[in-house]
C-alpha cells in the first residue's frame, strides 16, 4: 500500500550547491523531514564510535564512506522519526550507495523524484572556501574540496545520470541568489503532489 511507505526525495548536486539550504527550506514549506548524508555521519563521527576515525579519513579526504555505513545511519533515522515524507540530502553519490540502499530498503520505500543542482564548479568553490573561514568543517578547505569535486563527478554523476534515464532527475540552476533558487524548487514540489 503506498500510503504506508516512505516517500523519498534524493537532493544530489555538487559539493556546495546549495543542498542543505534548500533542504531547510522544502522542510519548512512541505512538511518533509531533512536527512542530510553527510550530517548523520559527522553526528556519528563525533559520537567517537568505533567506526568514528574511519569516517573522518573519508570525508577530509573527500572520499565516499562504505555505503554499508551511511545507509544503516539512514534507515534508522527514517524509522524513528514516525514520519513518511523524506529528503534525503546528499545521498546516493554513488552505484554502491544506491545498491546497498535497495538491498536494505528494499520495497518499503518510493523514490518520488531526484532534485539535482547544478552550479559551476568555480562558484561552488568560492562558497566553500568562505564558509571554511567560519564552518569548522574539516573538508572545507582548498585541498578537500578539490577531491570533493573529482568524486562528484566520477562517482556522483554516474548515480545521476541513472536517475534521469529512469526519469526521476528534476535540474535547478543554483547559482543564483537562494530566494530565486527556492522559488523554483517549491514549483516542483507543488507540481510532484508529494
Ligand atoms: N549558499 C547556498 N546556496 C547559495 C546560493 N544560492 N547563493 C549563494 N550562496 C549559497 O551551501 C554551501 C554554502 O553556500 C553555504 O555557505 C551557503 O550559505 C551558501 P549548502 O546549502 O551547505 O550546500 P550543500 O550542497 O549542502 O553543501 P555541502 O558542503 O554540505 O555538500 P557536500 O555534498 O560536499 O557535503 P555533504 O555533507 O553532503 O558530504 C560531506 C562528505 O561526507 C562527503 O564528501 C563524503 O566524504 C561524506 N559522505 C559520504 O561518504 N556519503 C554520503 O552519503 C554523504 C556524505
Ligand atoms: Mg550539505
Amino acid at each position: 500500500d503506498v500510503q504506508q511507505k516512505f516517500q523519498v526525495v534524493f537532493v544530489l548536486g555538487g559539493p556546495g550547491s546549495g543542498k542543505g539550504t534548500q533542504c531547510t527550506r522544502v522542510k519548512e514549506e512541505f512538511g518533509y523531514v531533512h536527512l542530510s548524508a553527510g550530517d548523520l555521519l559527522r553526528a556519528e563521527r563525533n559520537s567517537g564510535s568505533e567506526t568514528a576515525e574511519m569516517i573522518n579519513s573519508y570525508i577530509v579526504e573527500g572520499k565516499i564512506v562504505p555505503a554499508k555505513v551511511t545507509v544503516e545511519l539512514l534507515k534508522k533515522a527514517m524509522e524513528s522519526s514516525g514520519k513518511s515524507k523524506f529528503l534525503i540530502d546528499g545521498f546516493p553519490r554513488s552505484k554502491e550507495n544506491l545498491d546497498v540502499f535497495y538491498e536494505v530498503m528494499g520495497d518499503t520505500f518510493i523514490l518520488s523524484m531526484c532534485l539535482v543542482f547544478d552550479c559551476p564548479e568555480e562558484v561552488l568553490q568560492e562558497r566553500l572556501l568562505n564558509r571554511g573561514k567560519t564552518s569548522g568543517r574539516s573538508d572545507d578547505n582548498l585541498e578537500s574540496i578539490k577531491k570533493r569535486f573529482k568524486t562528484f563527478h566520477g562517482q556522483s554523476e554516474p548515480v545521476i545520470n541513472e536517475f534521469r534515464r529512469m526519469g526521476k532527475v528534476r535540474i535547478v540552476d543554483s547559482s543564483l541568489p537562494p530566494d530565486v533558487v527556492y522559488k523554483k524548487v517549491r514549483r516542483l514540489f507543488k507540481g510532484a503532489n508529494v
